[in-house]
């Protein structure tokens, strides 16, 4: 089973429009309200493409229980930690030039009880699990070094912890070694304040990452691809040209279907190929962290996958 983590759930509210000016008062011609939060789309991901998966993290009042609902539609398991606070809501405005201007809610406060409430339901779903995801950002409250703590709780019992998140969290993550992580050449820039301006650059920084202990570093160059490392090989992943509907959410999908190939025992280049094709399924799609199960088999063959290194 894959264990999928999102402890800043949201409501996602897309909002189409035909322009947006700052200071004005601007209707929105449509809206969607969507589960979000990383962990979200990626157990909506791996649900789709079939696998045994379940979410967790918080949950809390009217927000909280408008997503449970739609997991609940969407066929996604659950198993939540309820929250006083409120979950947040997160807006992406799409305007007519394609533009997109995301709000981010920081979340609710999550208090001392709650975070061993959490750790409690953690230890008991890891002991079903074969594989840990966890998403996006961490609510108020949480100490920095939370996702660090969740590493090391896998690590003792030898299960492979993916880590798609940003910031501080990243940078505390990433000392506590997890299996994978998806940094972009910005956030890279950000941790080491290493100059990235070549794909060299990006090898040699992926090189680091496996010396350090990361067994899968995953570097995303857009739409231009990936470049990953796996037992010290470094390999190119370039995926085919398409008509970009949506970008948001293509990276979660990406890390669902790494996610699902890892659970699969697939070969690197398979897991890699998998990955791709459902961040490339997903920008295909108008609604985020979802893609169709035939696309996604339509596209794994198209992927390519050379090694560099
Ligand atoms: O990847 C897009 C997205 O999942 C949005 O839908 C929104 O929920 C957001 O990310 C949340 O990101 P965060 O890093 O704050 O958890």
């Amino acid at each position: 089973m894959i264990l999928v983590i999102n402890l800043n759930a949201s409501v996602d509210k897309r909002y189409r429009m035909k322009e947006l000016t700052k200071g004005e008062v601007m209707r929105a011609a449509e809206v969607d309200n969507t589960p979000g939060g990383k962990g979200l789309h990626v157990a909506n991901v791996a649900t789709i493409l079939g696998e045994d998966c379940i979410a967790t993290g918080y949950l809390g009042g009217k927000s909280g229980e408008f997503i449970g609902e739609k997991l609940k539609d969407y066929g996604i398991k659950q198993d939540f930690v309820k929250v006083a606070g409120e979950t947040r809501s997160c807006l992406a405005i799409i305007t007519d030039d394609g533009a997109q201007t995301e709000i981010l809610e920081p979340g609710p406060v999550v208090t001392a009880e709650e975070q061993e409430a959490f750790l409690l339901k953690y230890r008991e779903l890891l002991s079903k699990a074969s594989v840990v995801v966890a998403s996006g950002s961490m609510p108020q409250g949480l100490p920095k070094n939370f996702y660090a703590t969740l590493i090391e709780i896998a690590k003792a019992e030898h299960k492979p912890f993916l880590l798609d998140t940003s910031g501080e969290a990243l940078v505390q993550g990433i000392a506590a070694m997890p299996y994978f992580i998806k940094p972009n050449t910005d956030e890279i820039r950000a941790i080491k304040g290493t100059n990235i301006d070549s794909d060299e650059d990006v090898v040699r920084e992926v090189q680091l990452f496996m010396a350090d202990g990361i067994k899968l570093p995953v570097v995303s160059l857009g739409a231009r691809g990936s470049i990953a490392g796996y037992n010290n090989h470094v390999y190119r992943v370039t995926v085919p040209k398409i008509q970009c509907k949506n970008p948001v959410g293509s990276g979660d999908s990406f890390v669902a279907g790494i996610a699902v190939g890892i659970e699969r025992g697939m070969a690197i280049e398979d897991i890699l190929s998998l990955g791709a094709a459902c961040g490339t399924a997903n920008a295909m799609e108008d609604e985020s962290g979802f893609v169709r199960k035939e696309v996604v088999d339509e596209l794994f063959g198209q992927i390519k996958i050379e090694q560099l290194v």
